[in-house]
């Protein structure tokens, strides 16, 4: 059976706060951020987009192009506040959950007994009636289709693609449209003369994998509609890690102490993302002999942030006997919690 996946974007998000908060504002070039000289554009409402205002443009330039546009500070805490009221929305739904960003996320709706349009008019309604916002919702079988619908009818546009709608929905689109393929990729594409779904479809199997590497498959499934990623909860993931391979075998402690130090960051900002705190902090390694040893701590307090990680990790690595010479090096938390005013810290790091 298909699944249902639903993708959500508010329109205009910060912007669209702004407006709520103030209704003067209704209808104005609202543009958050970039007031100062230095300072760059967040986002800004559709009025002032019209003017070619978009963000992560620079505050003089976007005067230059809307000089009549009404610059607004960032109140960060306020979009977070908004933020929570509208996961909860979806939380209220499912547990299948999956936040992409303050605006953005997936779920999967395909365990619950009711048509995927009838459950988006009533997220839409819900967000209407509990945070006076408009939020552009996409429905398909995977998740490339439903984001791609979610695009479609911005600003307060609802869109389903069937699979009745393959091929030809996909044919016209830029190739940057593609899950996978970036702002770098199109220009390499641009330059073998290739604009298109379409053109790109043209293009044998083992060309994926020579042109895209790693993701050449992936990429060579995604346009022809196939996508098997699955939606995924925060609330169920179970344990967070990173580990790597090293080059050459080694029993420098101070060595492995670096990549634990970048292990620790990038778990920290990846559950700092996702509103999770851990108690559990694991340290894995595997021997040239290749015997893999895995020394935990747990703490009685939950933890989130580098120091914290790291200083435990760095005292695991201590206890470790690094003869006859590691190989292989993993840092990994577990013992999760979801607390929802940490899911705060999710937009903090925004
Ligand atoms: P987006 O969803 O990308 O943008 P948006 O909601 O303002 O507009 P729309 O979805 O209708 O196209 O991002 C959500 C918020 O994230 C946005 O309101 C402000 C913030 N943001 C930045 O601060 N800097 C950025 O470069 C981007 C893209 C977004
Ligand atoms: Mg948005």
């Amino acid at each position: 059976m298909d699944r249902k996946i639903i993708h959500l974007d508010v329109d205009a998000f910060f912007a669209a706060v702004e407006v709520k908060d103030n209704p003067k504002l209704k209808g104005k070039p609202v543009i958050v951020g970039g007031g100062s000289d230095r300072g760059v554009v967040c986002t800004c409402s559709y009025e002032a987009r019209k003017y070619g205002v978009h963000s992560a443009m620079p505050g003089f330039m976007a005067k230059q192009k809307c000089p009549h546009g009404i610059f607004l500070p960032v109140r960060h805490w306020r979009y977070q506040e908004v933020s929570r009221e509208i996961f909860r929305i979806f939380y209220d739904l499912t547990t299948k959950v999956e936040p992409l960003s303050i605006d953005e996320a997936y779920i999967d709706v395909t365990d619950i007994d009711e048509s995927p349009l009838k459950i988006a008019h009533f997220i839409k309604a819900q967000i209407m009636e509990k945070t006076g916002l408009t939020i552009s919702v996409g429905i398909s079988y995977n998740k490339f289709l439903a984001k791609l619908a979610s695009d479609w009818n911005k600003p307060d546009g609802i869109k389903i693609i069937t699979r009745n709608m393959l091929p030809h929905i996909l044919k016209p689109l830029p190739v940057n449209k593609v899950h996978g393929i970036g702002k770098k990729t199109s220009e390499r594409l641009r330059k073998i003369g290739i604009f298109t779904i379409e053109e790109l479809l043209q293009l044998p199997k083992e060309y994926f994998i020579e042109f895209f590497g790693n993701h050449g498959n992936e990429i060579y499934d995604i346009i022809r509609g196939i996508d098997h990623r699955q939606v995924k909860s925060t609330r169920e993931t179970k344990s967070i890690g990173r580990e790597t391979t090293l080059k050459e075998d080694t029993t420098n402690r101070e060595y492995l102490r670096k990549y634990l130090a970048e292990f620790a960051k990038n778990i920290s900002t990846s559950l700092n993302k996702k509103g999770i705190l851990a108690k559990t902090v694991t340290v894995k390694i595997k021997t040239s002999d290749f015997e893999i040893h895995t020394k935990g701590r747990t703490i009685h307090h939950h933890i989130a942030s580098y120091d914290q990680i790291y200083n435990l990790a760095s005292d695991i690595l201590d206890e470790i006997n690094l003869e006859p010479g590691i190989r292989l090096i993993g840092l990994t938390v577990s013992n999760l919690s979801y607390n929802e005013s940490q899911q705060l810290s999710f937009f903090d790091s925004l």
